[in-house]
This record gives C-alpha cells, sequence and structure tokens, in this order.
C-alpha cells in the first residue's frame, strides 16, 4: 500500500531539489540530475534518522564499535536506503507520476567500487547489520578517488579502465572539513627527557599528510537508525609549500600536494596477493591513524581520562590491512597522551579484535623491515617492543623452546627481515577469529597454531552472512514477494524465519509460482547477458553460474573443463538426455594476475566454439559476463539455478556468494570448503551436490607421489577435455596460447583440478539428472532458501557482539524519526 501524503511529498522534494540545488526545470533534467533530484529527497529523510541517532548514542554512552576495514564495498545506495527507509514502493508511484522510471534512476548511480571482493563487500553487509541491529558503530577507512577497475573485454582479454565513480558527484558523503587529523611519515626517532625527567620518544616525520573525514550516513532497515561510514581523503597539510613556491620553485610546491593526495588515489587491485608497496603501508597508517586519533578525540570531549578508551570502544580489524592500529594505537597512548607501557598495552589488547580472512600464504601480509623502518621508523621501535615483551613471556612458556620463539616472532628472521602483521594482530588483540567453521579450524591448526596452543581461548569462529536486505529483498523483487505473501514480512529482519517455508516445498501450487519467479528472473538475465555478453541464451536451459574473483584457487578452469567435456559428449552423442544448460561466468583477475587472465580469455575462446557450434548450441551455451560488480550481480543471484562454489578444499576462507546464491534458491555443486561446509550442514546434504577432495585426504594424496599425467592417461573424458584446448580447438590452431593453463593441470596441478576433474564430472551428471525432474528441483529449491535463514549478516553481527564487543543495542524512539 503507497501512502498517497508521502507521494506528493517526494514528488515535490524531487522537483524543489531539481530546482534548488541543481538549477534545472524538469524538461532540462539529464538523467543524473534526475538520479541527484531523488537522491536529495531521500538524504532529507536519512539526515532526520542521523541526527536522531547521534542524540541518541551520545546520551546512552554505550560502546561503540569501529569496523576498521581498508575496503567497503557498498555498492549503489538509493535502491538500499529507499528500502530501508520503506519508502520504495512510493518513490516508483511518485517517479511514475513525473513520467519517470524508478529503476531507470536507479541504474543512474555509479557503484562506490571502494573494495576488491568477499572481503570489502563482508564490510559493507556488517554496517548494513549493524545498523539494522541498532548497534552503535562506525566504520573506518578510505575515500579511494578510484576504486576497483571497470572490466572491458577486448577479444576476450580483459581490459581494465579506472573507475571515476566521483565524476558525477557524490550525494551520499558530507566532507567534513572541521574532522580532520595530521598523519607522519617517515623521518627519525629521539629520545628526549620530559620535564618529570623521564625518559620519552618523539618521532619527527618527514611528511605530514591531513587526513579529511568524509561520512556516509548507513541505514538500518526500517528501525530510524542511521549509523555512519567515515572515510578519510589525503590532503597537503598546506595547498602549496609556500617557502618553496617564494623561491620560485613552483612544481617544488605543488609536487607535494600531489604526493600528499597520492595516498587515497587509488585502491589496490589486488585480491589475493600482497605486494609490498610502499603507498600500500602509507595508505594502512594513514587511515588507521585517522581513526584512532578520531576516536581519542571523541573520547576526550566526553572525559579526558584514557584510561577507560577499551570500555568505550571495541575496534575490529578486517584483516591485516589495519593492523598496523596496534602499534599506532601504543603510540598515541605512550608518546602523545603519556600514559605507561604496561597501562597502554592493556588497553590496547582489550580494544582489539581480529578477523582473518585467509589460508593462502601468498595473502598473508608482511612487510620488510627496511620499508617499515622508512615509512614508520617510531612504530618498527614499538613493535620491536611489543616483540621483546612477548618473546620473553614465550621463553617463561616454553623455556628453551627457540624454534616456537622463532615461529611467533612479530619478525620474519629470514631475508629480507620482515614484519608479519597477522602475529601483530594475533598479539595485540583479545579475540581472533575465522570466517567459517572450517576455516576456524585451519587458523587453530595450521596458519596461527603456535599462537592457538599459546591462548587458546582468544581463538573464536564468526562465520560470515550477507545481508539479506540487498541480497535478497532487491536482488530478488520477485521471488520476496512470493515469500512475503506466504510467511509475512518478519523474515528481511529476522532470517530464520524463512524456515515457515519448508512445508511449502510440498505445495504443487506454491512450487509452481516459485518456478514462475524464477522463470521470470531467468528471462531478465537472458536480456542481460544478450546485451552484454552478445550471446544469446534460453531461459529454460539449466542456468549454472559461476561469479567471483577469477583466481586459480577457485577453479573457474574447472569448470571450463567440464563445460568442454561436456560439449565434447554432446556431439559424441546428440541423443544423449541431458537438460540444456547455460554456463555464465563473471569476475575480475588482479591487473598483474596473468593466469586469471588467461582463464578470462579461455572462457571466451571455449564460448565463441561451443556456442557457434550447430550440433550442440541448443544444448549448451557459455556467456562471460563484463564488468562483474554488485550493482551487475543482482540479476545474477535471482536467476541462477546452480550455483558453483568448487574451489579446492582448504583455500576458501568461507565464501560469501555461496550463500547470496542458495538464498535465492539456486542448488550448489561444490566442495568441503570455506562455508560450504555449514551451508550444506543447514539445506541438507540431499539438497547439495557435493565433490572433490577433502582437506583431510588432500595431504595424502600428495604425500603418495601424486602424479596429474597418470589421471590424463587413464581418464578418456579428461585426457579429450584438456587435449582440445592444448591443441588449439579454441584458440584457432594456436597450440601455444593456453599452454600455461595446460602445463599446470599436467604439471604440478597445485589446485588440484586435474586430481577432482572425475569427481565434479560425476557430480555434474547427478546435477544434470536431478534437473530433468522439475517438481523435485523446485522442492530442493525452496528448501534451500527455507534454510539459509542462519546466514544473514544480522546473525553474524549477533555473534560479534556477543562474543567479542560486548556491546549492546541502542534502538532509536520511532518519534524521533517520523516524516515531518
Ligand atoms: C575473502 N578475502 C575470502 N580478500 O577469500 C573469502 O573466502 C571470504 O568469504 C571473504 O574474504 C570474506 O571473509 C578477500 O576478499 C581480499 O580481497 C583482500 C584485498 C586486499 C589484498 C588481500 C586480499
Amino acid at each position: 500500500m503507497v501512502e498517497r501524503a508521502i507521494v506528493e511529498a517526494i514528488k515535490d522534494e524531487w522537483k524543489d531539489a531539481l530546482f534548488t540545488s541543481l538549477g534545472r526545470f524538469p524538461e532540462a533534467a539529464t538523467p543524473n540530475d534526475r538520479y541527484l533530484a531523488l537522491a536529495a529527497a531521500v538524504r532529507r529523510q536519512l539526515v532526520r534518522r542521523w541526527v536522531a541517532t547521534s542524540e541518541a548514542y551520545y546520551k546512552a554512552k554505550s560502546r561503540t564499535v569501529c569496523y576498521l576495514s581498508a575496503e567497503f564495498l557498498l555498492g549503489p545506495h538509493l535502491g538500499s536506503n529507499l528500502l530501508n527507509l520503506g519508502l520504495y514502493e512510493e518513490a516508483r508511484q511518485a517517479m511514475s507520476e513525473l513520467g519517470l522510471d524508478l529503476e531507470e534512476i536507479l541504474g543512474q548511480e555509479e557503484e562506490p567500487g571502494l573494495g576488491n571482493g568477499g572481503l570489502g563487500r563482508l564490510a559493507a553487509c556488517y554496517l548494513d547489520s549493524l545498523a539494522t541491529l541498532a548497534i552503535p558503530a562506525l566504520g573506518y577507512g578510505i575515500r579511494y578517488e578510484f576504486g576497483i577497475f571497470d572490466q572491458l573485454i577486448h577479444d576476450g582479454w580483459q581490459v581494465e579502465k579506472t573507475d571515476k565513480w566521483l565524476a558525477l558527484g557524490n550525494p551520499w558523503e558530507v566532507p567534513r572539513p572541521e574532522i580532520s587529523f595530521e598523519v607522519g611519515l617517515g623521518g627519525r626517532t629521539e629520545g628526549y627527557q620530559d620535564e618529570r625527567g623521564r625518559f620519552r620518544v618523539r618521532w619527527i616525520p618527514d611528511r605530514v599528510v591531513r587526513g579529511i573525514a568524509y561520512d556516509t550516513p548507513i541505514l538500518g532497515y526500517r528501525n530510524g537508525t542511521a549509523n555512519l561510514l567515515r572515510l578519510w581523503k589525503a590532503e597537503a597539510t598546506e595547498s602549496f609549500d609556500f617557502a618553496a613556491f617564494n623561491l620560485g620553485d613552483y612544481w617544488g610546491a605543488v609536487d607535494q600536494k600531489v604526493g600528499s593526495e597520492n595516498i587515497t588515489k587509488v585502491l589496490y587491485p589486488n585480491d589475493e596477493l600482497v605486494s609490498g608497496r610502499r603507498l600500500r603501508l602509507e595508505q594502512q597508517h594513514f587511515f588507521v591513524s585517522c581513526a584512532l586519533q578520531d576516536m581519542i578525540r571523541i573520547c576526550r570531549a566526553k572525559d579526558p581520562d584514557l584510561s577507560t578508551f577499551h570500555e568505550r570502544y571495541a575496534v575490529q580489524l578486517n584483516d591485516t590491512h589495519p593492523s598496523v592500529a596496534v602499534a599506532e594505537l601504543m603510540r598515541l597512548l605512550v608518546d602523545v597522551h603519556d600514559l605507561g607501557w604496561d597501562q597502554a598495552w592493556e588497553i590496547t589488547r582489550r580494544t582489539f579484535a581480529y578477523t582473518n580472512h585467509t589460508l593462502l600464504p601468498e595473502a598473508l601480509e608482511k612487510w620488510p623491515v627496511d620499508l617499515f623502518a622508512s615509512v614508520l621508523p617510531r612504530h618498527l621501535e614499538i613493535v620491536y617492543e611489543i616483540n621483546r615483551r612477548f618473546l620473553d613471556d614465550v621463553g617463561r612458556r616454553y623455556p628453551g623452546d627457540g624454534e616456537r620463539a622463532a615461529r611467533l616472532s612479530l619478525i620474519d628472521e629470514a631475508s629480507p627481515r620482515s614484519v608479519r602483521m597477522a602475529h601483530l594482530a594475533s598479539v595485540g588483540s583479545h579475540r581472533v577469529n575465522g570466517v567459517a567453521a572450517l576455516h576456524t579450524e585451519l587458523l587453530k591448526s595450521e596458519v596461527l597454531r603456535d599462537f592457538h596452543q599459546l591462548w587458546p581461548e582468544k581463538f573464536v569462529n564468526v562465520t560470515n552472512g550477507v545481508t539479506p536486505r540487498r541480497f535478497l529483498v532487491l536482488a530478488n523483487p520477485r521471488l520476496s514477494a512470493l515469500v512475503t505473501e506466504a510467511i509475512g514480512d518478519g523474515w528481511p529482519r529476522d532470517l530464520e524465519e524463512l524456515h515457515r517455508l519448508e512445508p511449502l516445498a510440498s505445495d504443487a501450487s506454491f512450487r509452481e509460482r516459485w518456478r514462475a519467479a524464477k522463470r521470470a528472473n531467468k528471462q531478465e538475465l537472458a536480456d542481460v547477458v544478450r546485451a552484454r555478453a552478445g550471446v544469446p541464451c534460453d531461459p529454460d536451459s539449466l542456468f549454472d553460474v559461476q561469479v567471483k574473483r577469477i583466481h586459480e584457487y577457485k577453479r573457474q578452469h574447472l569448470n571450463v573443463l567440464h563445460v568442454v567435456a561436456l560439449w565434447q559428449r554432446l556431439r559424441r552423442e546428440p541423443r544423449a538426455e541431458v537438460p540444456p544448460r547455460t554456463v555464465i561466468f563473471g569476475g575480475k583477475a588482479a591487473p598483474g594476475y596473468r593466469m586469471a587472465k588467461l582463464v578470462i580469455k579461455l572462457v571466451h575462446a571455449v564460448g565463441a566454439v561451443v556456442n557457434a557450434d550447430p550440433l550442440t548450441r541448443d544444448r549448451l551455451r557459455v556467456a562471460f559476463v563484463p564488468d562483474y560488480n554488485v550493482k551487475n550481480c543482482m540479476p545474477v543471484f535471482a536467476a541462477a539455478e546452480l550455483s558453483e562454489q568448487i574451489s579446492t578444499a582448504g583455500k576458501e576462507a568461507s565464501g560469501t556468494g555461496n550463500m547470496k546464491f542458495a538464498m535465492n534458491g539456486a542448488l550448489t555443486i561444490g566442495t568441503l570448503d570455506g562455508a560450504n561446509v555449514e551451508i550444506r550442514e543447514a539445506v541438507g546434504e540431499e539438497n547439495f551436490f557435493l565433490f572433490g577432495l577433502t582437506v583431510d585426504e588432500i595431504p595424502a594424496l600428495r604425500a603418495g607421489g601424486y602424479r596429474p599425467r597418470t589421471l590424463y592417461e587413464q581418464d578418456g573424458e579428461l585426457r579429450a577435455a584438456v587435449d582440445a584446448i592444448a591443441d588449439g580447438t579454441f584458440a584457432g590452431g594456436d597450440r601455444q596460447l593456453f599452454r600455461p593453463i595446460v602445463d599446470s593441470l599436467l604439471g604440478d596441478d597445485p589446485w588440484l583440478v586435474t586430481a577432482d576433474f572425475r569427481s565434479y564430472l560425476e557430480c555434474q551428471a547427478r546435477v544434470a539428472e536431478a534437473y530433468r525432474d522439475a517438481e523435485r528441483w523446485t522442492r530442493m529449491s525452496i528448501l534451500n532458501t527455507a534454510r539459509m535463514g542462519r546466514f544473514s549478516s544480522d546473525r553474524s553481527i549477533a555473534d560479534y557482539a556477543r562474543e567479542i564487543w560486548h556491546v549492546e543495542p541502542v534502538p532509536i524512539d520511532p518519534e524521533k524519526f517520523r516524516r515531518r
């Protein structure tokens, strides 16, 4: 039911904004003006909640969660703000009465792509849930001028284009030039005696940059809460260095300004590879220092005494990227605010908690000591002092065990010596968590084993979750409407209510409607695929989807091998009873990751041949949808029927795409990896397609002298598929192009693609068999959605709040934010 008065108000506010803030009359408005005008109307409602929330938090004196993350992959704001305000339908109506189309206006928004993938998107889901659970919280991060690159495809190859998300203005942020802090870089330290005769250290940086706060309100779901995401932009302390300017060195003067602003220019586009770049360390220190100085400012505004800092703040480190915070808080407390080391250390440890997101060794951050010293000389001294005290404790616990001490040390002594950021984060935090049950177990038994032996009580698991508001309500309006009709409208805030759909899985007419919703979604995606990938596809075929960053451990190439094998089988056995399939890929490759880029090329190359084959084109299609991002993923989750979660066991920390698919009623084909394990438990093993080696089986395989070539020789289908890739079938006869992929499959096979091929192929056959029975498939699909309630990020945040942060909600009085 749309409320008439609200529709009128939105229309008035839209016209008013168009006129007063944009200086346009409706007929002259560009698409961007129309979007900005609606955003302005929505913003008024947002601000009302924002003020009510700040006031409530100010009075409540409750503990505040600070989520420190180098990435927040937010996605477009307008749609989710309308949804959270409960104004979506009213806005649609208002726009339509103005002769405009809401969906078109929503499409105009450039998303803030301030993250690479799962980790950044998780941070965004957590902000959504923190606000929805009315938990006082601030997100702190970096306002990158250029976010994750846009992906273009030229001749099957990825080409990167800079993401100019700010070019047309950003109506959601509020610059706060009065909230700004200086951040030092480089230079040296010196000792001195303070007025009380104590030895102190001061840092004399050789560069100082200024961080300016930019605030974006983050709404809770229809509860009046608006928390804050505070992103920092780097500026020069003085626009011009006047000394240099006056000496006639104009370039020198401007250079310094440009150098400072570079710090927040661009997001590093690597997903799992960490490269030790100076600018990246500067970025990390920059935002962390601004955030901590900001917390101290707020804390001291009420009470100059910092001894209860940890009672006022719970600071979560989203991976090690912000972990220099451990040293920076020590520096601020000891050097600047004059606390003793022991007291400062107690506060620091009780403030921080650390989330690990990876098991891949190449993704564990380590900074060469020389580089660290040249950017953060004082912090290095502090790290050494933390380490000295820590290793003393270790020595007392394990006398004479030098090897253990070397393994635990914050410093890796292997050349070049480096600072192990995961160790700094673990020592400086009171809790360390993994992001899925299996991942946490592997952290305890492998990556952080020695720390777990030292402090078993420090380790907890918090399985990831995703926000159902964006990934179900907004992404899949058809299914959402059906669910609401069946079980009422409480489920977006309490996703466990989806369980009430279970009995409906055996209701034939409900199944029929469920299928109809999915079918309409598939038609919509088919249109997108045709428009954006140039591939027509049959909406009645099985939509088999793998979208995520392109990475060898995620094994898109295993999926491609199946496509090739299926194609060859269809050619061999034209009468084979297998349902038609459309295999859809999407995802970005890190610009420097050659293998990943080659996999993208391979998908296109196989697609070009398969889609053109008159013998098979009605039964198999392959498409790569370019520029996968938060905006583009929505129709994909809504339409998918089969979700590919096929990483090598033990490599995917959790995965969150797996959750988005299953919530939307896709069935998963997956390995026992990351959160797949828990998803399978939740939805029931009979509703999940499992294949592949398990974490426990892999060492035995390797120890037994695993030879991929033997499998290749013995398995005819594997051989034929690999041969086709090798012999130029998909490369116009070129045998060199895909050689690196073939060599990897038959050489070391580091990701066990060859090893898992047979099991995957058989599992895909079971998928095909199940799909032929539409009623059975639909039943499984409904049960998947019904049982995914625990993968809401609301549950994850409730876990963090209870087990790690010890924070309580501060709900907002509805009287304070009602319209008008
Ligand atoms: C991802 N990590 C994990 N890292 O791979 C995924 O399993 C998990 O579900 C997700 O985190 C959330 O916990 C990830 O996305 C990055 O993108 C980093 C960016 C900065 C450089 C290092 C990797």
